[in-house]
């Protein structure tokens, strides 16, 4: 790791005081981070015997830190690490720290949210302007930029933010994804990021969450299983009270760990070789 490590290892041990941070040392801890994430292709193949998921933290930075309390050998976010919650800032910078510390451990997904389109409207595109100024949103949204979309876990575990996508038919398409790519325009990447799975649709139906969204129903997620050889597809993306919920016959499973929502208890999903298990994150 070249430069900041100091830096870096201050965020870690005290990252409720990363808001304090001076402007020029933001700037350099987000360029290292994006050069970081440009270097990792835009599908992400990871292998661990225990890997933690962990879903939307929406600025919770207290999931984030209790995930590394669980000891797995892997750690992938699946995205929305800011907007809505109380500690955007925060808990951003602390995962783009662990990032730069342990890359080859802590995998950071991007969500839907890792994008001026939500930024504008939820939250943190005001947060940073107050604390840090234009110049600094616009180096988050570099970094946003060029975070991978997906990863394929031990060979056989598909993870993404939101969900499968028109068009995608081979997990290597998603490889070739292009970046930096801020909104994201590419169709395919904008619906990896945005789309939700339903039992109620066959194919692909418009989804709720306005143009360019889908529904996948049980058919799509089947036969993008069977031809890339998936056992199962970990998501984030929805809000469950539980923090877990199953889709598609436990095939396809949405995690949520964010505890600002009401009656939330956040989880995340510990893959083993023995199976999986949700985690309490509170
Ligand atoms: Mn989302």
């Amino acid at each position: 790791m070249p430069g900041e490590e100091a830096l870096v290892k201050e965020i870690v041990r005290r990252p409720s005081e990363a808001r304090k941070l001076e402007p020029a040392k933001l700037e350099r801890l987000l360029e290292e981070a994006r050069q970081l994430l440009r270097s990792e292709p835009a599908l992400l193949e990871v292998e661990g015997g225990s890997v933690l998921f962990v879903g939307d933290t929406h600025g919770d930075l207290e999931s984030s830190i209790k995930a590394f309390s669980v000891g797995a050998d892997k750690y992938v976010f699946l995205g929305d690490y800011v907007d809505r919650g109380p500690y955007q800032v925060e808990n951003v910078l602390f995962l783009l720290a662990k990032k730069i510390l342990d890359p080859e451990r802590v995998f950071l997904l991007r969500g839907n949210h890792e994008s001026p389109l939500a930024n504008v409207h939820y939250g943190f595109l005001d947060d940073v302007m107050l604390s840090f100024g234009r110049d600094a949103y616009d180096a988050f949204v570099s970094v946003f930029s060029v975070m991978p979309y997906a990863a394929l876990v031990n060979g056989d575990v598909f993870a993404v933010h939101g969900g499968l996508a028109n068009g995608l038919r081979k997990i290597s398409q998603a490889r070739e994804l292009p970046r930096p790519d801020e909104v994201p325009q590419d169709p395919i990447a904008f619906e990896l990021l945005w789309n939700d799975p339903s039992e109620e649709v066959r194919g692909f139906a418009p989804g709720p969450r306005g143009p360019g969204t889908y529904l996948f129903g049980r058919d799509v997620f089947e036969s993008f299983a069977r031809d890339n050889g998936l056992r199962l597809m970990v998501r984030a993306h929805e809000y469950f009270p539980g923090g877990v919920f199953f889709y598609f016959g436990g095939k396809v499973i949405s995690v949520f760990s964010c505890r600002y929502y009401p009656a939330a208890l956040p989880k995340g999903l510990l893959l083993t070789p023995r199976g999986y298990e949700a985690v309490p994150l509170m």
